[in-house]
């Protein structure tokens, strides 16, 4: 069995309580390695090699760091295959979605790398005569970052990509369902030339770990993906501190079908959207909000469809729905399906744990669709879980007035092929990303990803917006005139 430290100062040691912990495969229960257990006095030597290493980072030009991240980049194409591999084993998504997580983490390793040749300013004449203004970008200094299980290689990279290209140093403390991703993932990023104490990696628990990040003076910023409670718990405490918080939090995803879309590819969509990833996604689709009038068409299709999926071993490529990630998403999946039936939704398919040879090793949950009325707590609450609710609308207005009825805001749907309604529906969804005749999960790195209400906080990660997390705008003014010239004062 390998077992696994912390990674500080560019060194592997282990947690100053020497304790462990284990990552079993959500499939067979097998163990696959042991990590050390840190706490606060691990977080505080990684706050210490992350405050020596920041300057000489920060003085090191942005297009080598970005050179770092391309050569990390080609490690994880070469290696895809085997990554990918790894994802599934550890976390527990079909193989084809394993290679995605690799694949999408590639990808954005690639965008934001070309920052390191722009990281653009503003220019802009003075109202007064030489003398030249102009905006740069600098690091904010020391950034936590605490990543989520079903993303192990994309997500991470969304927040260590923009963060090291930018010139900051790094605490980061992975999910402790998918350490050895994460291990790993350090591991290809030391190899591709990254200098010692830039980036520093905590495993552990989150009360320990991820408080001591958030509540460490010298972390400046904190960028977390997770539960709405644990996000809370962030904000809270870090916004007392006056640091800088990016959140990404939960969803309640909307497909919405219109009488006028085309039936199959609105069910190939719900079905991608619902169980892809095995609904743990935040931007699973967890309510299909239908039309009357094609209600009944729709979901006998979708019946269908969701009762021939595969589901079980991820790592065989004809497998649809692998196991979901631990015992603890498993209990809290079930509780949600013991609550639906008991709010009287009507449960149409699965429903169940499965159990019998292979099930019984793992934890997998059949892919499960009620009909429900919105309102209902598997309407409105996330359950992050293969777990579907079904609604019957009138009109398009009923079907956005029930898709916003909800707190959340990360992503939406909407099938239908008249044009008017789907722009007023990228008008009036609640969401930070509309999907119009396509599923609410997918989005490309190159486009910035969040949401409103409580999904977050303001903050878009990915895309054009990556490294506004991460930079401190500074205002430059430079007077050439040789004179003392002032401004808003008449002269
Ligand atoms: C997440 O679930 O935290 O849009 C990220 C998608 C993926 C990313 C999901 N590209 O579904």
């Amino acid at each position: 069995m390998k077992a696994y430290g912390l990674y500080i100062d560019g060194q592997w040691v282990p947690s100053a309580s020497g304790r462990t912990f284990e990552t079993k495969s959500p499939t067979t229960g097998e163990v696959l390695a042991t990590f050390a257990e840190g706490d606060r006095t691990d977080v505080q030597k990684a706050v210490e090699a992350a405050y020596k290493a920041r300057l000489k980072w920060r003085a090191f030009p942005a297009p080598k760091r970005a050179e770092i991240l391309l050569s990390a980049a080609s490690i994880m194409s070469r290696r895809k295959q085997e990554l990918g591999r790894l994802v599934t084993r550890e976390m527990g998504k079909v193989i084809s979605e394993g290679k995605g997580d690799v694949q999408e983490a590639i990808d954005f390793l690639q965008y934001i790398a070309g920052e390191g040749r722009r990281l653009f300013g503003e220019t802009t004449p003075s109202e007064l005569p030489r003398k030249f203004c102009m905006t740069v970008r600098q690091p904010i200094g020391i950034v936590g970052l605490i990543t989520p299980w079903n993303f192990p290689f994309a997500v991470p990279c969304w927040k260590l990509g923009p963060a090291l290209v930018s010139g900051n140093t790094i605490v980061y403390k992975p999910a402790s369902l998918t350490p050895l991703c994460a291990v790993t993932l350090v591991e290809i990023l030391a190899e591709a030339g990254l200098p010692p104490g830039v980036l520093n990696m905590v495993t552990g628990p989150s009360a320990r770990v991820g408080t001591s990040i958030v509540e460490h003076p010298h972390i400046k910023a904190v960028s977390f993906t997770g539960s709405v409670a644990s996000g809370r718990d962030v904000y809270t405490r870090a916004s007392a501190l006056l640091k800088r918080v990016g959140l990404e939090m939960g969803g309640k995803n909307p497909q919405i079908v219109l009488d006028d879309a085309d039936l199959s590819l609105a069910v190939e969509g719900v079905l991608f959207g619902a169980f892809g990833t095995a609904g743990q996604r935040c931007t699973a689709t967890s309510r299909l909000i239908l039309h009357e009038k094609i209600y009944d068409d729709m979901l006998q299709g979708l019946i269908s469809r969701t009762r021939s999926l595969k589901i079980g071993d991820p790592l065989d490529p004809l497998t649809d729905v692998g196991p979901v990630c631990g015992r603890d998403q498993e209990e809290k999946i079930l509780r949600y399906l013991s609550i639906g039936k008991e709010e009287g939704a009507n449960l149409v398919t699965g429903g169940s744990k499965l159990t019998g040879d292979p099930y019984d090793k793992g934890f997998f949950v059949e892919p499960t669709i009620f009909e429900a009325c919105h309102g209902m707590r598997i309407t409105k609450e996330e359950i992050f879980g293969p777990v579907l609710s079904v609604i019957k609308v009138r009109d398009y207005e009923e079907a956005v007035r029930v898709a916003n009825d909800v707190e959340y805001g990360l992503s939406s749907s909407i099938y239908t092929r008249n044009i008017e309604l789907a722009f007023r529906a990228i008008d009036e969804l609640e969401a930070g990303i509309t999907y119009i005749n396509a599923p609410t999960i997918g989005a490309e790195v190159h486009l910035p990803f969040g949401g409103v209400k409580n999904t977050g906080n303001g903050t878009r990660e990915a895309g054009s917006t990556a490294i506004d997390e991460f930079t401190e705008i500074k205002t430059v003014f430079i007077d050439y005139s040789g004179t003392l010239q002032k401004a808003q004062i008449d002269e």
